[in-house]
């Protein structure tokens, strides 16, 4: 790491740093900034990720590689990142999972309701070979999969009625991801849901929605708690991001740096996960003080009675999606 001297010389750096093209970091070799792009702010799952992805990637490369972390919606949320990153225009992106099924219906099977019974089988399932054939997949719109890092399990809030059952779901306008399956999800339990990009603070506030469904750290760092008074832990849905890279910019890249980020994002992902995990208790806890009302053993059989059939509708006609998901579904039981 270069280690600086005076005032004058971070000055200079900070001009040096700016064009686009990249700054000499030492004689002869040219810097390459990376773009990446997170829709959500510091303190968020996705930027645990994106913080340690740089400092491994700076630290490794001695300076040579600069990533730059555009969050908080920065460029745009997370449809709009993916599209830039497709085009080439930003280089890499911590995306939440709900959002690529518009782009790549496979991703559809790690979002099936209930389908990992805790976090160790959704390590063993996505770092195994179904998690290999989805990275894979996304090839074939841009994208050069990496690995998967984690959102968590998903939990339902609103701020309308405690929510014991699938039954007391019904009416509730809940807001749910770009993703046709997510809205076919909670058509299936009774909800109105309505697609809306992240953030969603103040259409929560405003009650242009009742209810959201995230995992514990959202509540916690979106402050939700102070809007949403009914929490279920639902864990209907294992969410991850899923961290990628610009295919037509990856291509460009010699073998060993392939190699340096493949293996740095890797390295990030496994912190990231283990370090999400570890914090999901004193949230609940957290939650519960700021004046949630949880319920913590909901009827999980009714949720479950209400989502069985998503897996034979038209959201997994296509022969690899529904090939995959039958696999996965077997795999998990
Ligand atoms: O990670 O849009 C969502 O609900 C995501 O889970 C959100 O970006 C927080």
């Amino acid at each position: 790491m270069k280690r600086w001297t005076s005032w004058a010389g971070m000055i200079l750096s900070i001009f040096l740093a700016v064009p686009a093209a990249g700054v000499m970091t030492s004689p002869g070799v040219a810097a390459t900034t990376i773009k990446l792009g997170v829709v959500t702010q510091p303190g968020s799952a996705q930027n645990i990720v994106a913080e340690k992805f740089k400092a491994l990637v700076e630290e490794r490369t001695g300076g040579n590689v600069i990533v730059k972390i555009f969050h908080s919606a920065s460029l745009g949320n997370e449809t709009e990142i993916l599209q830039q990153i497709q085009m080439g225009t930003v280089e890499m992106g911590v995306i939440t999972d709900g959002p690529f099924d518009t782009f790549d219906p496979i991703v559809r099977v790690v979002n099936y309701p209930f389908l990992f019974k805790d976090s160790a089988q959704a390590d063993a399932v996505l770092d195994g070979p179904p998690g290999k054939e989805i990275l894979t997949s996304l090839e074939g719109s841009g994208f050069k999969g990496l690995c998967f890092s984690e959102n968590g399990f998903r939990n339902l809030t609103n701020s309308k009625r405690p929510v014991k059952a699938a039954g007391d779901v019904a009416g509730l306008k809940i807001r749910v991801m770009a993703s046709a399956l997510h809205k076919a999800i909670w058509q299936a339990l009774g909800a109105n849901p309505t697609p809306m990009p992240w953030p969603i603070y103040t259409e929560l506030e405003q009650g242009v929605i009742d209810g959201q469904e995230n995992p514990l750290w959202v509540m916690e760092v979106y402050r939700f708690y102070e809007i949403q008074k009914y929490m279920t832990l639902t864990r209907h849905v294992y969410s991850s991001h899923i961290d990628v890279a610009s295919l037509v910019w990856w291509n460009t890249l010699k073998p060993d740096t392939q190699e340096l980020l493949r293996t740095a994002m890797r390295d990030a992902a496994l912190f990231q996960r283990a370090d999400n995990r570890l914090r999901d208790e004193g949230r609940l806890k957290m939650l519960k003080e700021k004046g949630m009302q949880v319920e913590e053993n909901p009827d999980i059989q009714s949720f479950r009675d209400k989502t069985a059939g998503l897996k034979d509708l038209d959201l997994y006609r296509e022969p690899q999606v529904y090939a995959l998901l039958v696999k996965m579904l077997a795999a998990t039981r």
